[in-house]
């Protein structure tokens, strides 16, 4: 059989759970996920080797009335990443009602005519029967041109072989275009960066999650121990969020370091010291100074 690879990439409203399905489908956490929208805000690569072939996964932010220059930078990402891709599969969770945000997200599909489309019906795991079959319905009278249309579970890994397969078979004919064994193409200082704002978002509310951004400033190896000094900072938009990520007498970000440090000591392969602080860049999500400094 001669092997198939390609590029592949989720679209969707934010939180429906493209990161967690480009996980799932990886078998290793590449992209950071949360309970709050747009939590991804890159394009990030996964990788998926079977057996007939190589799937690339590029996750993406999720698409949504831009009210930042933010807001509006990750939606013309998404246009970028989907002009390139061999395959796009259009996510909806089975638990919530097709609303105007999917219609609008399937209908752009109409300006991607090189991409083969799949729709998904996803969050099967927390959905009722009924609930399924009409979002299968649903989904399947958006477009005519699904190459296919598939329910699945990125939490309980329910029919992910069957996407994997579908994906596949629509990828062009090509040997494999990243090394066996590479799950990813992001540096470790991304990697690093990303789990420490995973941690960072946990358990903050309201427009928080959006303010919140992670620079990591220097990953050095001690020469006298198995030790790692990772130097980042948290950078929020205002004094008040300073504090609230800190808690009292440091407590919360005592706490997000101690997590953070859990996510990165496997990357790293060893100890890690972790140095957090938190800087405000007032309104850096409007300021296109700050969010070039920021790498957006
Ligand atoms: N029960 C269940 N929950 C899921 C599933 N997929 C995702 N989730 C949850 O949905 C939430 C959002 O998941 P993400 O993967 O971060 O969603 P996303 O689409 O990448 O979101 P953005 O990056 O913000 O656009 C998280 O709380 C996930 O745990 C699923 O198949 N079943
Ligand atoms: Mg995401």
């Amino acid at each position: 059989m001669s092997s198939r690879s390609g590029f592949v990439t989720f679209v969707g409203r934010p939180n429906v759970g493209k990161s967690t399905l480009t996980n799932a489908l990886v078998g290793e956490k590449v992209a950071i996920t949360s309970d709050k929208p747009q939590t991804t805000r890159k394009a990030i690569r996964g990788i998926l080797n079977r057996p007939g072939g190589q799937l690339v996964i590029v996750d993406t932010p999720g698409i949504h009335k831009p009210r930042t220059l933010l807001g509006q930078r990750l939606n013309d990402l998404v246009e970028q990443v989907l002009g390139d891709v061999d395959a796009i599969g259009f996510l909806v969770p089975a638990t919530e009602k097709v609303g105007p945000g999917d219609r609008r997200i399937a209908a752009s599909l109409d300006g991607y005519g090189r991409a083969k489309k799949v729709a998904i019906v996803t969050k099967v795991d927390i959905a009722s029967r009924e609930e399924i079959t009409e979002r299968l319905m649903e989904v399947d009278a958006l477009r005519e041109d699904w190459d296919a249309v598939i329910p699945l579970s990125a939490v309980t890994d329910d029919q992910l072989d069957v996407l994997a397969d579908e994906l596949l078979k629509l990828m062009p004919k090509g040997p494999p275009l990243y090394p066996e064994g590479m799950v990813t193409d992001e540096s470790l200082e991304d990697r690093i960066a990303e789990i420490i704002r995973e941690a960072a978002l946990d358990g903050v509310r309201d427009e928080l999650p959006h303010s919140i951004a992670v620079t990591v400033e220097d990953i050095a190896a001690r020469e006298d121990s198995d030790l790692t000094d990772v130097y980042a900072n948290i950078v929020v938009e205002r004094d008040s969020q300073k504090a609230i990520i800190i808690g009292r007498g440091g407590s919360r970000l005592k706490d997000v370091g101690a997590r953070s440090r859990a996510g990165i000591e496997p990357l790293v392969g060893g100890r890690v010291f972790l140095s957090l602080r938190v800087r405000v860049a007032k309104e850096w999500q409007r300021d296109p100074k700050q969010l070039g400094r920021l790498g957006f």
